[in-house]
């Protein structure tokens, strides 16, 4: 056994494609041992996967599981059943090789997705060290059952081993993202994925993270991603990093190490984060994150109202945040603003706290996303209060989107409020609104070349949605 054909099922391309980072960091810890090949399906929805199994012919097929759904309460979309017919069934009828499942879908829903897709193993959590260690145990003849973090079949019963979380610092090998896979299309439309770190040590009440990558941080040596991104830069001249830590600026001094090894290793580079947390931003920081190539950061607050914040479990109290908007402001650095309206304990009061705080700390040029809705995963706070209130059952499996929206205000009500506040603020996008229309996208980039604008796509978009009639009567939000 010696042939392992890795393949991305993930077709979604909201808000942008997104390469398969994981997948491709398996196939490099993988190579020592194994031939490896990775197949992206992410563009064809699985029209080549006759031509990959064929043309390779190989012992192992793994599958990586990205999304489950899109997380849009209301009319949203969900991916599984789609992997299913246009992945994996298509992939059993050209063979019977052992079909192994990760990803993070896979990770949150092992036992529903070992079923429904009739695989034989699976991974959770992550997969450089469990997966190979599989591959070893398969390939020995050895039984992997017992295996930390595998995923398999006893006696017509699905048994998923915890993962083990390796202490100490994140050694994993370079990626190589562009030469496992054809780079082109993620080029144009998005951006090359970093990853500095795992683990998150907060306790958002409704997020998966820690269940997925640990509670603990695991750092990589800032000197090793710097050397991956001068890497990466050369054979991608132009292309974008985006670093897909679920928080950049955790735990301190952190992200300052990886600014100034970029300034020394890659300058000049262009450079994205999501994830910085408002507990932990200083002028220093964004001053150093500047110099490295950051044009552009997400901001991800989800509540300026205090009691929200407080039975949302964020990290950060209402005087950080306010330190850290104002610190934005000062030092002028491009941000998107994520807000997530309907946790348990919202109501109008503490919506319209979050607004005034949009309207007194954010500045107009920057924009606000605004969501409804919070995703219940199993074994969060969230699921043990929406279980308590009656909101689900203890046998809901909640592979089915489900969202938690405070009652009596209910998703209608809170989208209402919502819809009335994006109405005269022209930076804030309800729920629906927050891709552009393709019209105004083209509009956009006839804009930006013919002006030369190096400013951030969002904020030329948010020039032509200022002109809009809509909002020719808008006061604008106080400077
Ligand atoms: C960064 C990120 C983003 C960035 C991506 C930027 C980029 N250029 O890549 C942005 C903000 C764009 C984004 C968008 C979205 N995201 Co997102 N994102 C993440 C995040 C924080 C990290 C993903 C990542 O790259 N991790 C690093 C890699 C190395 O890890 P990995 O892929 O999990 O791979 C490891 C293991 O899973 C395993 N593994 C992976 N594949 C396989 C295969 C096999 C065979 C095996 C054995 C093992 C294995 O081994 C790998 C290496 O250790 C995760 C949350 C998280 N902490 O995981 C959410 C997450 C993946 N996102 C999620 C979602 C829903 C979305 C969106 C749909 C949201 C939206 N409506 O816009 C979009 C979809 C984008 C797309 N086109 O697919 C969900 C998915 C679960 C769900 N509910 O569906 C997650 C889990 C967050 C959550 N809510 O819990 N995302």
């Amino acid at each position: 056994m010696k042939r392992v054909l890795l393949i991305n099922t993930n077709t979604c391309r909201i808000p942008y494609p997104v390469a398969p980072l994981g997948l491709c960091l398996l196939a490099s810890a993988l190579r020592e041992d194994f031939e490896v090949r990775v197949h992206d399906g992410a563009f064809d929805s699985g029209a080549g996967l006759a031509e990959a199994v064929q043309g390779f012919r190989p012992d192992v097929v793994g599958l990586t599981i990205r999304n489950v759904d899109d997380l849009i309460a209301r009319g949203g979309t969900f991916f599984l059943d789609q992997v299913r017919d246009e992945f994996v069934r298509p992939l059993r009828a050209l063979t019977s090789v052992p079909l192994v499942l990760g990803g993070s879908a896979f990770s949150l829903f092992p036992a529903h997705l070992m079923d429904d897709y009739g695989a034989d193993w699976g991974v959770v959590a992550e997969g450089e060290h469990a997966f190979r260690d599989l591959l070893l145990a398969l390939r020995d003849g050895r039984d992997p059952g017992d295996l930390p973090g595998v995923v398999s079949r006893r006696d017509g019963r699905i048994v998923v081993n915890p993962p083990r979380c390796l202490p100490g610092p994140l050694v994993t090998p370079r990626a190589e993202v562009d030469l496992h896979i054809d780079f082109t299309p993620y080029r144009r439309l998005g951006s090359y994925p970093v990853q500095a770190r795992r683990g998150c040590s907060h306790g958002c009440i409704y997020c998966t993270y820690p269940n997925v990558e640990g509670r603990v941080y695991r750092l990589r040596e800032a000197s090793d991603i710097a050397g991956e991104i001068a890497e990466a830069a050369a054979r991608l001249p132009g292309a974008t990093f985006e670093f897909v830590d679920s928080t950049f600026n955790e735990p301190p001094g952190h992200a300052e190490a990886i600014c100034d090894a970029i300034v020394a290793a890659a300058p000049g580079v262009r450079l994205r984060t999501m994830g910085v947390n408002p507990g932990g931003v200083t002028a220093d920081l964004l001053g150093r994150m500047k110099a490295a190539g950051f044009a552009q950061i997400d901001c991800t607050p989800d509540s300026a109202s205090p009691r929200m914040i407080r039975s949302l479990g964020k990290n950060f109290t209402p005087d950080g945040l306010l330190r850290a908007a104002r610190v934005i402001r000062t030092e002028a650095m491009p941000t998107v603003w994520f807000f997530l309206f309907g946790g348990p304990g919202e109501d109008e009061s503490t919506i319209a706290e979050s607004l005034d705080f949009i309207d007194r700390e954010i500045s107009p040029d920057d924009l606000v996303l605004m969501g409804v809705g919070l995703r219940i995963y199993p074994a969060t706070p969230l699921h043990r209060i929406a279980l308590r209130e009656g909101l689900v059952g203890p046998d809901d499996d909640l592979v089915t989107p489900t969202f938690y929206v405070q009652p009596p205000l209910g998703y209608d009500g809170v989208m209402r409020l919502l819809v009335q506040a994006a109405a005269t603020r022209p930076n804030c996008l309800p729920p629906g609104e927050n891709t552009p229309d393709p019209d105004m996208l083209r509009q956009a980039v006839e804009m930006r070349a013919r002006d030369g604008l190096a400013e951030p796509m969002f904020r030329t978009l948010l020039r032509l949605r200022r002109a809009w009639p809509r909002f020719a009567g808008a006061t604008p939000a106080p400077k």
